[in-house]
């Protein structure tokens, strides 16, 4: 008999080998074989998916071709290669040579291509070629509004509008949401780090505890998963008792108003009703609660606040003053940045979410992320399990009845899957 452990182990450590002799292993084996094989299990809510990625080379290349599909209305594609970069993003170690992929899910042939191309290329040509075009660069600017999608864009691009100044010249009136993101279109290009997340956690938490005491917020999308950085702040806010945080969103957008610290705000009423909703209505589960999409007021005094005390505790006395001195702490390098840095605020997009208490462990799963964590979860939940997995709750078609839960690990045990914390919910 063949010694096989050295590849079982490996295949459970996450990291895909070929064996060789397989003409020679007995039955049983290869039965044991297959069994390993299907460790990488095909759905990212299975996985373990940290930040600690060995294959950004390959990750980064499907990243770029799934956003591309996606912002040109291909969201098969798009969903594809998110799927694949996924799997590459679960590995313990990097890829070096293709057989390493056999065996592993989601790695359709034109993923399969992209990563031949970067393993004897170095790079992709399909990723240059798209990075190259006119048309992926307008997409990207044009989307880089705030209020502005895929297909406003398309259409602005279609008129021949590829740049900011173009769009300015243009006879287009922009709506609220757009002037706002055209306003601070540098500001919102530049991602928001864990300092700055955390002081406007510390403006929002005062917002709530003067307008409803006992009230509760919660840090959630990619902050809680752990990122340094992403492109906004998300929080979710509910009540220990359920009904007090009825109304809740208004109040906190007049505080924060009074305050000066919103520069645009949209307010959407809670919509969502389970008598009335019943349960599989997945596509519309991002905006039926009260939600508030906002561009903050960052005052860069509240923000060195932060990092002052954090460095207190964590630098030597001569280091503080170094490190607080924001000059030196923010990128310089673009010319915009450089005007940014004149001002003594900065632009930032927050998100707050209300819940009610009976949903909030709902709402944080639905909220924390990633969106492909999120969209594979209820896939599972879907074609594995028979059941519609929403940010409001969970229903169970076969019993015809609502799974409740109050954590999300009684929500992970519901869908039977093996619970994952947020840290490793990075698909
Ligand atoms: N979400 C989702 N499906 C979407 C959009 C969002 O499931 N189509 C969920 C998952 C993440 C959360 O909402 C917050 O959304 P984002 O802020 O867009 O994501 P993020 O992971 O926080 O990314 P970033 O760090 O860039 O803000
Ligand atoms: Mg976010």
């Amino acid at each position: 008999l063949l010694d096989i452990s050295w590849y079982t182990e490996s295949m459970k450590a996450g990291h895909p080998v070929e064996i060789l002799d397989r003409h020679k292993l007995q039955e049983q084996q290869v039965d044991e074989l297959k069994e390993v094989e299907s460790i990488v299990p095909s759905y990212a809510c299975q996985r373990r998916t940290t930040l600690e990625n060995h294959n950004t080379v390959f990750t980064d290349a499907l990243s770029l071709l799934a956003e591309n599909a996606e912002l040109s209305d291909e969201d098969g594609r798009g969903v594809a290669f998110r799927r694949a970069a996924a799997v590459l993003k679960a590995l313990h170690s990097p890829v070096t040579d293709l057989l390493q992929l056999r065996g592993l899910p989601c790695l359709g042939g034109h993923s399969l291509r992209v990563i031949k191309d970067v393993l004897e290329n170095g790079a992709s040509s399909e990723v240059e070629c798209t990075k190259q075009s006119e048309r992926f660069k307008a997409l990207k600017v044009l989307t880089g509004i705030f209020g502005v999608g895929a297909k406003t864009a398309e259409r602005w691009i279609r008129e021949g509008i590829h740049s900011l100044p173009q769009l300015q010249d243009s006879a287009h009136t922009l709506n609220r949401a757009q002037q706002a993101g055209l306003e601070h279109y540098d500001d919102l290009n530049q991602p928001v780090t864990k300092a700055e997340g955390d002081a406007i956690g510390e403006i929002v938490e005062k917002a709530v505890m003067s307008v409803l005491p006992g009230a509760q917020i919660t840090l959630i999308g990619g902050f809680r998963r752990g990122k340094l950085t992403g492109h906004d702040v998300d929080f979710l806010i509910t009540h220990p008792e359920e009904g007090r945080e009825v109304g809740l969103m208004p109040k906190v957008v007049s505080w924060l108003e009074s305050k000066g610290f919103l520069l645009y705000q949209k307010t959407t009423r809670n919509s969502y009703l389970e008598s009335k909703d019943g349960p599989a209505r997945p596509s519309s589960n991002m905006d039926r609660f009260e939600r508030c999409f906002s561009i903050f007021k960052l005052p860069e005094d509240a923000k060195e606040g932060t990092k002052q005390t954090e460095t207190l505790t964590e630098e030597t006395p001569e280091d503080t003053g170094r490190l607080t001195t924001p000059s030196l702490v923010r990128d310089e390098g673009s010319e915009s940045t450089k005007r940014a840095n004149l001002k003594p605020w900065r632009a930032v997009r927050v998100d707050l979410v209300v819940s009610p208490i009976s949903q909030f462990a709902f709402a944080l799963l639905g909220w924390t992320g990633s969106k492909l964590f999120e969209r594979e979860l209820r896939r599972w939940a879907g074609h594995e399990k028979a059941m519609s997995l929403s940010s409001h709750a969970l229903y169970d078609n076969t019993q015809s009845k609502y799974l409740r839960a109050s954590s999300e690990e009684e929500i992970f045990a519901h869908l039977g899957l093996e619970y994952i914390p947020p840290s490793e919910r990075n698909a």
